[in-house]
């Protein structure tokens, strides 16, 4: 069985819909397991800043799927709901990032993992860590490390029921 995280976030049609939404439609995929969620957290946008702050989560999964068919359940999931391209780092329905995939480093036309820039984002790092606080990073290292060297900056964790 692979272990592999995921990174969920949304700005656009109810953001916090949008991201219990992919919680739903993963758990409703038989190949996939969920065993870890994070809180919600709201985060300003990186990129561009006239658009929406965002919602960000992430979740560990066990899976039977191969990296890439991940990578594919992942992508029909956001093209289910109603992700459409916008401009360069700008704002999305929804955006699932394949994080890390059992201790692999990926580098295909497709898939990079680690996730280029996973390393130094506060709303990535801190729903990471919540849930796994032992985790290393393949070339990385430790995620208290990158913690302890990231800003939270606005992030807030949102104090809603977890999922
Ligand atoms: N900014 C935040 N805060 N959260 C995201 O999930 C996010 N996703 C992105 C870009 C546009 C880089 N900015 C983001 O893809």
């Amino acid at each position: 069985m692979m272990r592999a995280f995921v990174g969920l976030g949304s700005n656009l049609n109810n953001p916090i819909e949008q991201v219990k939404q992919a919680m739903c439609a993963l758990d409703n995929i038989t190949q996939i397991n969920r065993i870890n969620t994070s809180y919600l957290y709201s985060s300003a946008p990186m990129g561009p800043q006239d658009q929406p702050d965002y919602i960000n989560a992430v979740v560990e999964l066990e899976t039977e799927l191969s990296s890439h068919a991940l990578l594919d359940t992942l992508q029909a999931i956001e093209t289910q709901q109603g992700r459409t391209r916008h401009r360069h780092w700008g704002e999305r329905t929804l955006d699932l990032d394949l994080l890390l995939y059992n201790d692999e480093q990926i580098s295909s036309d497709r898939l990079q993992v680690p996730h280029p820039g996973m390393g130094e984002r506060n709303f990535v790092l801190y729903p990471l860590f919540e849930i796994a606080p032992e985790l290393e990073i393949p070339d990385l290292g430790l995620i208290k490390d990158l913690i302890s060297s990231c800003e939270k900056g606005s992030l807030q964790r949102i104090e809603e029921a977890k999922i």
